[in-house]
């Protein structure tokens, strides 16, 4: 399954790869697409992600999801 998330901060590419590696280490993602001017973030995953996990992870990576 795929879920777009937005998250605030990003401004580089050295964001998003902050962002996708931290993403990448949750259980069961198989892809992350980052759009560094929209702050979208599409996650792939086996299984729905809960999102206070996908919520630590963005800020582990130093940026905040919004909602
Ligand atoms: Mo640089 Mo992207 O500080 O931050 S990693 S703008």
């Amino acid at each position: 399954m795929q879920t777009t998330y937005t998250v605030t901060g990003m401004t580089c590419a050295h964001c998003a790869r902050s962002v996708t590696e931290e993403l990448t280490e949750l259980e069961g993602v198989t892809d992350v697409s980052v759009d560094v001017p929209t702050g979208a973030v599409t996650v792939s995953s086996t299984a729905e992600l809960a999102k206070d996990d996908v919520a630590a992870a963005v800020t582990e990576a130093g940026y905040q999801l919004v909602g």
